[in-house]
């Protein structure tokens, strides 16, 4: 089917469909690790790429197949290569672009593992990274070198919500020959397009909203180009970290329904970010949604909407958000983000733990900084699970 007049309500539901022997309405789980080939010239053909084809499931699967050109189609990229989680995807885009000798420069707030497996292991490999506020956009000028091979940015970041604009960042990069690379797992593709602003890949861990469901694990990349789309294709059959058949079709279940969900979770959002900034044990609220956060005018021209993650610290600090995450009922303490149920966590002790404590600070995770992921229950029954909890903050 043509899909390049479908607006993103009706790609969801069809981008990735594949034309099947007996025409199933959804895409089938080809839960197979080899593919039987015609004969010998044609096993042949395939390995010499003459000849289009599936040869194994770490290489590539129709089920696969599908949702990579489901999620490229959403992103306005060129093509995708799906991996087994976020950081399998993470580590992709890193191994493609990064050398002996090469620099990166990276958002100072990322998802934890995305910054310290840099520190830990890339360094080993003599990879330099430099971690700067990415939406001040004099430090990511100022710390772009001639062997910066790799711009790596979060917007909206995990978890203080910073947000960097996509478009000015594309320029930097560029004028230095260097590649973009946005995590966009907090945005969706339903809210923000990386590609169309400049990047060079768009990222997801597709765990999130993507899937949206809390039941698998996955991670996606999305490029402008083939040659790009090569480069890290290659990482991912050279190293796996391949999708399974079984999370592809999860994963397709889910997508169909994201805009729906995203738009009733950030429904949601608003009114709690609301309630949360009037609230008096509440000491500051970061959500993109609200004027009070530092670049909403970024926001609205980069961003279809304001998604549904919030940050924010109680006035009794880390001993209060505590209180607070033991109490609620409703909302589930839990790490993860992005799926139809509500989850608060707290990044210092628990996704960002292994930063170091003034890394953490640089970076704005202030000790108290609790995060929720709004989910699409009802928003009275969330607001008063927080404000019973709140009460015995
Ligand atoms: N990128 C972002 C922005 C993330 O939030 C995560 C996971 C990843 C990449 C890695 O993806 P994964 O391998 O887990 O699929 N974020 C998590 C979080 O905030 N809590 O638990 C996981």
């Amino acid at each position: 089917m043509n899909l390049d007049n479908l607006k993103f309500d009706s790609l969801q539901v069809h981008a990735g469909e594949l034309d099947d022997q007996f025409g199933s309405a959804t895409v089938p789980i080809y839960q197979t690790s080899t593919f039987r080939f015609r004969d010998a010239e044609a096993g042949r053909r395939l390995f010499m790429g003459e000849e289009q084809g599936y040869i194994y499931t770490r290489i590539g699967n129709p089920t696969i197949r599908a949702l990579e050109q489901a999620i490229a189609a959403l992103e306005h990229g060129h093509d995708g290569v799906a991996f087994s989680s976020g950081m399998a995807a993470v580590n992709a885009v890193y191994l493609a672009f990064l050398a002996h000798g090469k620099h990166v420069v990276c958002s100072a707030s990322v998802y934890g593992p995305s910054r310290t497996v840099l520190e830990k292991y890339y360094t080993q490999f003599g990879v330099e990274a430099t971690f700067v506020h990415t939406s001040d956009l004099e430090a990511v000028r100022g710390a772009m070198r001639d062997n910066t091979a790799l711009v790596y940015i979060e917007t909206p970041a995990n978890p203080t919500m910073e947000v960097t604009d996509i478009e000015a960042v594309a320029q930097i990069a560029h004028e230095y020959g260097a590649v973009l690379a946005v995590d966009n797992t907090f945005a969706t593709p339903y809210l923000q397009n990386p590609l169309l602003l400049g990047a060079d890949i768009v990222l997801h861990s597709v765990t999130k909203y993507i899937n949206g469901h809390a039941d698998i694990v996955g991670g996606i990349v999305v490029t402008k180009d083939e040659q790009t789309y090569k480069a890290v294709r290659s990482v991912m059959v050279s190293f796996g970290g391949n999708m399974d058949p079984h999370q592809a079709y999860m994963t397709l279940r889910g997508v169909k329904t994201l805009s729906l969900r995203v738009e009733k979770a950030q429904q949601n959002a608003m009114k709690i970010a609301r309630f949360l900034e009037q609230h008096p044990k509440v000491e500051w609220v970061k959500y993109p949604g609200l004027e009070s956060h530092p670049q909403y005018e970024l926001i609205k021209k980069q961003m279809r909407g304001p998604g549904a993650m919030i940050s924010f610290e109680l006035k009794g600090g880390i001993e209060a958000g505590k209180t607070l995450m033991d109490n609620v009922k409703l909302i589930i303490l839990a790490v993860s983000l992005g799926g139809v149920e509500s989850l608060i966590q707290h990044p210092a002790s628990m996704t960002h733990a292994g930063m170091s404590r003034e890394a953490r600070l640089k970076a704005d995770i202030t000790d108290g900084l609790v995060r929720l992921s709004v989910g699409i229950e009802d928003v009275d029954d969330l607001i008063a699970d927080l404000e019973q909890a709140l009460a015995k903050c």
